[in-house]
């Protein structure tokens, strides 16, 4: 089975992207022509929503501001009711490079799991900042302990899964938590997962923009709640 014969979505959530997201958009639909972008606007107060269209992608917003994993759901669920046979998660902070989409569909479309998800750490390309290395290494240590996988990435935005595997995750944390929830849900329905090398970039943007490593704290004690009250 080859790429053109699949449905393939590519969901970029989006908050305050405007300068950069129109430039992520026209590559991916220069690379790859036939694939569907769909831009998730969380009500940015820029015009993120705006030059995301003029590019060429598919807008949904958010009337407020609910978060990343709220987005990557809404992006998830349009991909379903559209019937896409692979959805591509991605930041649109322009951290990952387009090109490396191959990366995470070839071993989809080649059949080695259900879902492929991309490490800064398997490849030495990335110039993590030291506290943010430590902040995900904690993670990696924090997700084995939680939910018995042992990954070398826990929280990278790119992914790809089957639209099957995409229909029995749940997503409920609308912030960043989500990216460990996603995890939790591998495990919870014996998913295959593979990891793969990517890149992530940190520009002075994404330094300057992006979430703080204490948000990390807030992701742990959403995950801790979780743990105790909700299952
Ligand atoms: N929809 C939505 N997207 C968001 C929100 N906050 C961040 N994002 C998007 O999620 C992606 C990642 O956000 P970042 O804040 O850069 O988080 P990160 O890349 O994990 O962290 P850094 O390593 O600091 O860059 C980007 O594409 C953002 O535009 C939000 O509130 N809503
Ligand atoms: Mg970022």
């Amino acid at each position: 089975m080859t790429r053109n014969d699949k449905r393939i979505f590519v969901l970029l959530p989006a908050y305050r992207e405007a300068g950069v997201i129109g430039g992520i958009v026209s590559e991916i639909r220069q690379r790859y022509p036939h694939f569907s972008i769909v831009v998730i606007d969380d009500c940015s107060y820029d015009t993120t929503a705006q030059e995301a269209a003029l590019a060429g992608a598919h807008v949904l917003k958010h009337c407020i501001n609910l978060g990343q994993g709220a987005a990557v759901k809404t992006g998830v669920t349009f991909a379903i009711q559209n019937a896409a046979d692979i959805i591509v998660h991605m930041d649109s902070d322009g951290q990952h490079v387009v090109s490396e989409i191959d990366l995470l569909l070839n071993p989809l479309l080649s059949g080695k799991a259900d879902i492929i998800l991309g490490s800064r750490f398997l490849a030495n390309q990335s110039n993590v900042p030291t506290l943010r290395r430590l902040v995900l290494k904690a993670g990696i240590l924090f997700t084995w302990f939680f939910s018995g996988l042992r990954l070398t990435d826990t929280h990278n935005g790119f992914r790809a899964s089957t639209r099957e595997a995409a229909q029995k995750i749940a997503i409920n944390e609308n912030r960043m938590a989500h990216a460990s929830e996603i995890l939790h849900e591998i495990v919870r329905h014996n998913l295959s997962y593979v990891e793969v090398p990517v890149t992530v970039l940190y520009t002075k943007y994404s330094l300057l923009h992006g979430q703080k490593s204490s948000n990390a704290f807030h992701i742990v004690t959403r995950l801790l709640w979780r743990k105790l009250f909700l299952e």
